[in-house]
């Protein structure tokens, strides 16, 4: 994926420090609908679809004062994306969740503006997925994502939650660098020999005191790496979906129902920025 499909495309941060809780962070769903509603489940949360094909409704219901929080790369390499979709938005519409955008989410929305993009990493899965929907779900997809924050810093300011991460310096900055980095993380803007962007591991480098919740990267099972946590643990490619409950802390996760996409990177944290200091 390259950095030239991030453009303006979502809104700025949302500063909810006044917000304390208690939150469900969820890590990158990619179309995998069922694991979702199998977490949320087990979160406490009721998942109530109703209507016809073609004509789908979902209604969800949270325990008493928790809200998930999606960490973005909703869309593409799963077998679901449109339901994902259904669920996160009917969420976010009743104030049962917030989200941020990821990478996959961006580009999604730039191929739904008939943009040109490339069709890799997945993408070509979501496009035939969404063959059978109506011109009206594209639109509400496209305006749900346009109003995203592209991060959230809440609960007294001792939380943060952005898909790739963020630095502590860059809490309460709205500029390129920090969107940029929001979506993909520490890039070198090379690729590597599977195609992919060559990613740095930032959070070894983290000094900050704002807890950062991300995900972006898989990695086998969500643990904290100085003050940050990435509970991306890889749904889509046969791994995990996990969600951090916080304050507690507590990690919850539920196992793929199946390999929906072959990893062509193994999972883990990226190696450490070339002069790195620890
Ligand atoms: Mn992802």
């Amino acid at each position: 994926m390259t950095e030239s499909t991030f453009p303006d495309s979502t809104r700025g941060p949302a500063d909810r420090r006044d917000d304390p809780g208690p939150f469900d962070i969820i890590g990158d769903v990619h179309g995998c609908a069922a694991e979702l509603e199998q977490l949320l489940g087990r979160l406490g949360y009721g998942v109530h679809w109703s209507g016809e094909p073609g004509a789908v409704r979902v209604s969800v219901t949270a325990p008493a004062g928790r809200r998930a929080i999606f960490v973005g790369d909703l869309v593409d390499r799963g077998p679901r994306s449109p339901d994902v979709l259904r669920i996160v938005m009917a969420m976010v519409a009743n104030g049962t969740a917030f989200a941020v955008p990821g990478n996959h989410d961006v580009k999604f929305v730039r191929w739904l503006e008939g943009k040109t993009v490339a069709m890799t990493h997945g993408l070509d899965r979501t496009a035939a997925q969404f063959e059978g929907e109506p011109k009206s779900f594209r639109v509400a997809v496209r305006a749900f994502f346009k109003e995203l924050p592209i991060y959230l810093w809440l609960d007294g300011g001792r939380l943060a939650v952005a898909h790739a991460g963020i630095k502590g310096g860059m809490l309460g900055q709205n500029t390129g660098e920090v969107r940029r980095f929001c979506l993909y993380g520490e890039t070198s803007g090379e690729t590597d020999k599977f195609g992919l962007p060559i990613r740095y591991h930032w959070a070894a480098e983290y000094r900050g005191e704002t807890s950062v919740v991300y995900g972006h990267t898989p990695v086998p099972a969500p643990g904290w790496v100085n003050n940050t946590i990435c509970v991306d643990t890889g749904c889509c490619f046969g791994g995990k979906l996990s969600a951090l409950r916080w304050p507690e802390r507590e990690v919850v996760s539920v196992t793929a129902e199946g390999v929906y996409t072959v990893p062509v990177r193994p999972f883990g944290h990226p190696p450490l920025r070339p002069g790195a200091m620890l």
